[in-house]
C-alpha cells in the first residue's frame, strides 16, 4: 500500500499497516491552525483534566468540534457541553476539516469526517503515557494528528502495554494518521524538551481528530 505517496519524500514514515507520519503535511497551513487555536482558548480555555485516581495531566486540553474529550473523577467520556464553561465546545473550524480529511485520504481512509477534536499543549516536561485511543464508538474511522511548534517524541508501541515502544521525531507540521488494524496500537509522546519556535514558543501544541460517535 502507499505506493508513491512514500516515494519522493523521506520524512514520511510508514508506522505499519494503516498508520503513517506524513511529515511537513500541515505546513502550510500551520500558521492559520494556531491562530484558531489560540482564538478558540479563549472560548474554551486549555485546562488540566484530572483522572479517575485524581491525578492532572501534564498535557492542557480543551475541544472543539460537537463533542469533546473529558476526563475527571468519574473517568473518560465524550461530552458535547464543555464542564468548565458549561457551554458548546468551539466549533470545527472548516480548515480543520480539510486538513483531517485530506490526510485521511493520504493513507486510503476516504470520507473522514471528525466530529472531535482534541487540542494537546505541552510545555517542557509534559509527557502522554503509552494508551490506546478506545473511547470512540466507530473504531473503522482513523484518527488524524497534528503536530505544531516544539519537536517531540512520539512513541509507537504495539497491541499491549508492555511492547516496547518504538521513538519518532514529530516536528511542526507533521500529521500522524493511523487507523484500521493499526488503530488499537498503543502510542504516547515522550516529555517534552525545552526549546523555543517561532510558531509557538516554549510549547507545543497537537490536534487530534476522531470520529468520536
Ligand atoms: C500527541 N497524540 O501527539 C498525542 N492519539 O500529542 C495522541 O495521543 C494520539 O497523536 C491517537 C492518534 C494520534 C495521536
Ligand atoms: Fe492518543
Amino acid at each position: 500500500m502507499l505506493p508513491d505517496l512514500f516515494a519522493d519524500d523521506h520524512r514520511d514514515v510508514q508506522l505499519g499497516p494503516g498508520a503513517a507520519i506524513l511529515g511537513g503535511f500541515a505546513l502550510d497551513v500551520a500558521d492559520a491552525l494556531i491562530a484558531h487555536v489560540r482564538h478558540m482558548s479563549a472560548l474554551a480555555p486549555f485546562r488540566h483534566m484530572e483522572t479517575r485516581s485524581g491525578k492532572h495531566l501534564s498535557v492542557a486540553m480543551f475541544n472543539c468540534g460537537s463533542l469533546g474529550w473529558v476526563s475527571d473523577r468519574s473517568g473518560y467520556r465524550y461530552d458535547a457541553i464543555d464542564p468548565e464553561t458549561n457551554r458548546p465546545w468551539p466549533a470545527l473550524p472548516p480548515l480543520f476539516l480539510d486538513l483531517a480529511g485530506r490526510a485521511a485520504e493520504a493513507l486510503g481512509f476516504n470520507g473522514f469526517v471528525p466530529d472531535a477534536c482534541l487540542v494537546n499543549r505541552y510545555v517542557p516536561g509534559s509527557k502522554l503515557s503509552l494508551h490506546q485511543d478506545m473511547d470512540e464508538r466507530d473504531h473503522s474511522a482513523p484518527i488524524v494528528s497534528v503536530s505544531l511548534g516544539l519537536p517531540a517524541t512520539f512513541l509507537w508501541g504495539g497491541r499491549q502495554r508492555s511492547d516496547r515502544p518504538a521513538r519518532h521525531r514529530v516536528v511542526h507540521g507533521d500529521v500522524v494518521v493511523w487507523g484500521g488494524p493499526s488503530r488499537m496500537t498503543f502510542h504516547g509522546v515522550g516529555e517534552l524538551k525545552a526549546g523555543d519556535h517561532p510558531a509557538t514558543g516554549e510549547a507545543r501544541y497537537n490536534l487530534t481528530f476522531r470520529k468520536a460517535r
